[in-house]
Order: C-alpha cells, then sequence, then structure tokens
C-alpha cells in the first residue's frame, strides 16, 4: 500500500480542472479510463461529491459552483443542496484547496471564494489557493496581486495538466508527470502531518442545518451587495441564485 500523502477536498468554479486534479493525483496520468470524469468547462460536469482513493492521495471532488443549473430550485431543495453538500465535505484535511483557472478572477470567483471560506471556517491554516491552466512565468508575475486577493489564504500553487491531445502527447505526458510530481512535492512540503478539523468536522445533524442555513443567507447576502451585475453571468452558486434572493432577501 502507498504511503499516506494526504487528504485533499477540491472545491471551485465550474471547469476550474478540479476532477483533472483528481486523475493526476489518484490515478497519475489522464490516459482513458478517466478516474474523474472531465469537462469542456463550459457546464458543470461534476454533479454530486465523489472520494477517490490512490497513489497515497485521498481526494474529494466537488461539483463545480457558479454555472446556471436549468428550472427552478424551491426552499426545501436549496437547502437540502447545501445540507448534503456540507455532509460530504465535513472531514479532517490535509489540504482544502480553492481551485481557479488562470485569468478568471472576477465577481462570481469571489462569491464562490467566500462561500468555501464560510464552509470550511476553522480550517483556514491549511487553505491553499491553485491556479490551473497557467505556468511559473504567469504565477510569479502575477502573485503579488494575487496573495491581495486572497489576503486570508498563505499557500498558492499552480499547475498546467493539458487534456490529452494526440498531436502534442509525446512533449505533453512528459511535461504533465513533471507537473504532477511538482504538486506532490509541494503539497507534502506545506502541511506535512498538521491536518485541520474545520467546523463542519464536529457538527451533528442540527448543526449543520443551521449553517446550511447561515450560508444560503450569507450568499444572499452577498448577491445582493453586488447586484445585478453578478446576476448578468447567470450566476448560480449552489442554486439559482435569483431564487435565493428572493427566499432570504425579499428580492431586489
Ligand atoms: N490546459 C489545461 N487544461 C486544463 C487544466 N485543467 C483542466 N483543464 C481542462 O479544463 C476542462 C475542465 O476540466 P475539469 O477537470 O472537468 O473541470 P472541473 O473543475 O472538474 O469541472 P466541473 O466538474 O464542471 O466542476 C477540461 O477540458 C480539462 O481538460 C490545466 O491545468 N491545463
Ligand atoms: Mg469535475
Amino acid at each position: 500500500m502507498a504511503v499516506e500523502k494526504g487528504r485533499i477536498v477540491l472545491v471551485g468554479r465550474t471547469g476550474a480542472g478540479k476532477s483533472t486534479l483528481v486523475n493526476m493525483l489518484v490515478k497519475g496520468d489522464l490516459t482513458l479510463p478517466h478516474l474523474a470524469v472531465m469537462g469542456n468547462g463550459l457546464h458543470g460536469t461534476t454533479k454530486t461529491c465523489e472520494t477517490f482513493v490512490g497513489r497515497g492521495w485521498t481526494v474529494i471532488d466537488t461539483m463545480g459552483f457558479g454555472e446556471p443549473d436549468t428550472g427552478s430550485v424551491s426552499n426545501t431543495s436549496a437547502q437540502k443542496l447545501v445540507i448534503d453538500f456540507l455532509k460530504n465535505v465535513k472531514g479532517r484535511y490535509s489540504h482544502i484547496i480553492f481551485v481557479i483557472e488562470k485569468g478568471r478572477c472576477d465577481l462570481v470567483t469571489e462569491i464562490i471564494w467566500n462561500t468555501f471560506r464560510q464552509i470550511f471556517k476553522g480550517g483556514e491554516k491549511n487553505f491553499v489557493v491553485l491556479y490551473t491552466k497557467t505556468d511559473d512565468e504567469w504565477f510569479q508575475e502575477n502573485l503579488e496581486e494575487i496573495k491581495k486577493e486572497f489576503p486570508d489564504c498563505k499557500q498558492f500553487l499552480y499547475v498546467d495538466f493539458p487534456e490529452i491531445d494526440p498531436e502534442l502527447e509525446e512533449e505533453n505526458s512528459e511535461s504533465r508527470m513533471s507537473e504532477r510530481d511538482r504538486l506532490e512535492s509541494e503539497l507534502t512540503r506545506m502541511f506535512e502531518g498538521s491536518w485541520v478539523e474545520p467546523d463542519i468536522f464536529r457538527m451533528g445533524d442540527a448543526e449543520i442545518e443551521k449553517k446550511a442555513e447561515n450560508i444560503l443567507e450569507y450568499i444572499a447576502k452577498l448577491i445582493k451587495k453586488y447586484g445585478r451585475t453578478a446576476l448578468q453571468n447567470s450566476v448560480t452558486i449552489f442554486v439559482a441564485v435569483v431564487e435565493l434572493v428572493n427566499i432570504f432577501a425579499g428580492g431586489f
């Protein structure tokens, strides 16, 4: 059995590259069949939280936030969605990772980041912001700016795991492997042996339900603060935002 390297939860916007990270860490490459289904980045691909174990890692993949769902969501199903999510991500972690695609730092990302902070309150010490689809040059150039965007996070990483393209595979497969090894050694170096238990870890069902309610209220408040511009991107965090605003904040 492989030595235990860590237990990671991945959260972020649709298409950020969470399931790609699962495949690289748990399976080790992007050859078919994938362990975690990867999408085209436009619509939510991963629909539920799922745990993958392999190569020493345990990784919890979650559904992407931020793209619209079809249909409307009732008050009870909004609650249920968040309650289920919290129950699924409730755990002890070596790394709590916010996955973000390079250049996608906008209002929607900000709302999702703030929601992430609420969900994993108490686990801040092991927060990591991980940029995907980028390289060292971009990362170094933007690091100061990035640190300002995420003031309560102390650890930042980047990776580039391009999907399989038969014409570029000779070069890409090698660079993917070295990216994977670099990522793994940085992850290992970061929080060796220091795991965290976010507040939700100890919560029973009743407390989780209360927390879900608080999170929905919090999101509704943020949306209200940011106003309609956020909505123009058809924002959905957990559920249709319009619904949320109506449910908790009495509309615009
Ligand atoms: N070039 C490049 N492409 C990437 C990288 N990570 C992911 N992609 C591509 O981005 C798209 C979306 O990747 P996924 O891993 O499915 O993203 P996700 O975050 O799991 O998306 P949801 O399940 O919808 O939340 C796919 O086409 C991936 O091949 C990366 O580091 N570099
Ligand atoms: Mg996914």
